[in-house]
C-alpha cells in the first residue's frame, strides 16, 4: 500500500498547499498502518491573538451582511463538500481509520448540517410577547453572538467542525477552529473546501472569517481564555471538558460541551431480537466503538439474555476486523497505542471486577505500529468497575435486569448522559423509558441503537456530557444573543407593575 502518495494526491485534489503538510513540527501517523503520512506546521500560542483579532474584526463586517446572505456563503459550501465528498471521506478514513462508508456519511453529515442551515438563514426567529402596558409592544430578537471557538475531536473530525461553523455562519459569527492534534490533515483539507466557498462567494465575506489554528493544548488554552470569542463549543472527553468550562465560566463566556458518552440500551421481553442484534452490531462495533455515541453497555431482560447474547458472541466472534480502506472489513484501528492500551486496561479491571471477557485481543492486521483489536461483548455480574466509566474502545459490558424500573435506574446510575436507547414492542414499557422516569439522556431511541443520528435534531446530553447541544432543532440559539426590546408607540409613561413615578 502506498498511504502516504495516496493521502497527499487527496490532499493536493482537496487543494491544501505542500507546505501545509510538510516539513511541519507536528508528525501525523495514519491509524491503518502506523506509519507517518505528513508533517504539518504548528501555530505558536503567541499567534493566535492576532487569529483572534481579525476574527474579531471579521465579526464587525459579518454581523451586517443580512441572513440569508451569510447563508449562500453555506449553501455554496454544501455544494463544494458534495463534489469533493469522495476525496474527503476517503481522507477520513485515512487519518481517522474509519471504514470508507463512515468517511464518507462524515461527509454526508456536513453536506446535512449546511443545507439545514441554509434553511435557518431565512428563519432565526424571534417573538412577539405581549404586553401589560397600553401601546406597548414587546419583543425577543436573536442577534450574532461573536466570535465562536470550535475545539473538536479525532473521531468526527470534520462533521462536528460542520454542526457548528455551518450554524455559526449563517447566526452570523466568525469561527476558529482547534481540531485534534491527530487528525489535522481533514481539518487542513475542509478548511481549503471552505476557502474554495469563500472564493465562489464572492468579496461580502469579511477576511479571518474562518480560521484554522493547528497546535497542542497551549492554544486551545489561548482561545478558551480569550474574552472577544464570547463562544467556546468544545467536543471530546470529559476531562477537557471540565477545564474548557470552568475557564470560560471564569470569564462569563458561553460554552457548547458535548463529552464524553457511557450509552446504553435495554432490550426488553417484547424486543424483535434480530432487529436487536443488528442494532447491538452496529452501535456497540462500529467505528471501532470510537464514537462518543457508542454502545458500551447492554441492559437485557432475563427472559431474552440467553438467546440474544448467545447469537451476539457469534457475531462477535466472527466480525470482520480488518484495513479500513482496502478491504471491507466493518471494524478499522484504533486511533493509536494509546487507546489499544487503555482498552486493555479496562478489560483487565473488569475481568478482575467478575466480568467474562469474550474478544478484545489484539488482531494483526498491518503490523506492528497499527492497533486492530477483535471488539470485546464482557457479560457482568454488576455496574461496577470500568462499567461506569467511558473507555473509547469497541467494548460492550452486558447486564442482566428482571424489571424495568430496575433496568432504568440502572442506565442512569453513571456519570455521564449523552445517549441511550430502549428495544421492545410493548407500548407501556416503551412510553415508561422515554417519560421524565425514564432515561436521563439527551438522545433516548426506540428500536435502534444510540450512535448514528441525524443532524435534524439536537445533539448532546446532560452530567458529565456537559449539557450543550449542538446540530439541530435550536440548537442555532447557542451561537446568538438573546434582546428583549420594549417598545413604547404611545404618548405617556406608563410604568410596569403599576409604579408611580411622577417628575
Ligand atoms: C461523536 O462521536 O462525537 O450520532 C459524534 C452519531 C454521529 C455523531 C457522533 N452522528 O453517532
Amino acid at each position: 500500500m502506498t498511504i502516504v502518495s495516496d493521502v497527499h494526491a487527496l490532499l493536493e485534489k482537496l487543494g491544501v498547499a505542500r507546505d501545509a503538510y510538510t516539513g511541519g513540527d507536528l508528525v501525523v501517523r495514519t491509524p491503518i498502518t502506523g506509519e507517518e503520512i505528513a508533517r504539518v506546521p504548528t501555530i505558536s500560542a503567541d499567534a493566535v491573538d492576532g487569529v483572534i483579532a481579525r476574527a474579531a474584526d471579521a465579526f464587525v463586517a459579518w454581523r451586517r451582511v443580512p441572513a440569508p446572505r451569510r447563508g449562500e456563503l453555506v449553501r455554496i459550501l454544501g455544494n463544494v463538500l458534495r463534489d469533493n465528498k469522495e476525496a474527503l471521506g476517503r481522507l477520513v478514513s485515512f487519518e481517522a481509520g474509519k471504514v470508507l462508508s463512515e468517511g464518507l456519511g462524515e461527509v454526508q453529515e456536513m453536506i446535512d448540517i449546511c443545507d439545514f442551515a441554509v434553511g435557518l438563514s431565512r428563519q432565526l426567529y424571534g417573538l412577539t410577547i405581549q404586553s401589560e402596558r397600553p401601546e406597548h409592544r414587546l419583543i425577543e430578537q436573536w442577534h450574532p453572538a461573536g466570535v465562536v471557538g470550535i475545539i473538536s475531536a479525532f473521531n468526527f473530525p470534520v462533521a462536528v467542525w460542520s454542526w457548528n461553523a455551518a450554524l455559526a455562519l449563517v447566526c452570523g459569527d466568525p469561527c476558529i477552529w482547534k481540531p485534534s492534534e491527530k487528525t489535522p490533515l481533514t481539518a487542513l483539507a475542509t478548511h481549503a473546501l471552505f476557502d474554495e466557498a469563500v472564493r465562489q462567494f464572492g468579496a461580502d465575506a469579511p477576511a479571518g472569517l474562518s480560521a484554522l489554528i493547528i497546535g497542542d493544548g497551549a492554544i486551545g488554552q489561548k482561545l478558551v481564555d480569550d474574552k472577544r470569542v464570547p463562544v467556546i463549543s468544545a467536543t471530546g472527553s470529559t476531562r477537557m471538558g471540565r477545564i474548557v468550562g470552568e475557564r470560560v465560566a471564569r470569564r462569563f463566556g458561553r460554552s457548547i460541551l458535548e463529552l464524553g458518552g457511557n450509552n446504553a440500551s435495554i432490550v426488553t421481553p417484547s424486543a424483535d431480537l434480530d432487529l436487536t442484534l443488528r442494532a447491538v452490531a452496529f452501535g456497540a462495533m462500529g467505528t471501532a466503538g470510537q464514537r462518543c455515541t457508542t454502545l458500551r453497555r447492554l441492559i437485557v431482560h432475563e427472559s431474552v439474555y440467553d438467546a440474544l447474547v448467545g447469537k451476539l458472541k457469534q457475531v462477535y466472534a466472527n466480525i470482520s476486523v480488518g484495513c479500513p480502506v482496502s478491504s471491507d472489513a466493518l471494524v478499522g484501528p484504533l486511533i493509536d497505542e494509546a487507546a489499544f492500551t487503555a482498552m486493555q486496561d479496562s478489560l483487565k479491571a473488569a475481568k478482575a471486577a467478575g466480568g467474562a471477557v469474550h474478544g478484545g485481543e489484539r488482531v494483526d492486521v498491518n503490523g506492528a505500529g497499527s492497533f486492530y483489536v477483535r471488539p470485546a461483548l464482557v457479560e457482568m455480574p454488576a455496574q461496577t468497575g470500568p462499567v461506569v466509566e467511558e473507555t473509547f474502545a469497541p467494548i460492550l459490558y452486558v447486564l442482566k435486569y428482571t424489571d424495568l424500573d430496575q433496568a432504568i435506574a440502572l442506565q442512569n446510575d453513571v456519570p455521564q448522559g449523552l445517549s441511550s436507547s430502549i428495544f421492545g414492542t410493548n407500548l407501556l414499557e416503551v412510553e415508561q423509558f422515554l417519560s421524565a422516569a425514564g432515561s436521563d439522556c439527551g438522545i433516548a431511541n426506540v428500536n435502534i441503537g444510540p450512535s448514528g443520528a441525524e443532524i435534524g435534531g439536537a445533539f448532546g446530553g446532560e452530567k458529565e456530557t456537559g449539557g450543550g447541544r449542538e446540530s439541530g432543532s435550536d440548537a442555532w440559539r447557542g451561537y446568538m444573543r438573546r434582546q428583549t426590546n420594549t417598545i413604547n408607540y404611545g404618548r405617556t409613561l406608563p410604568l410596569a407593575q403599576g409604579v408611580k413615578f411622577d417628575v
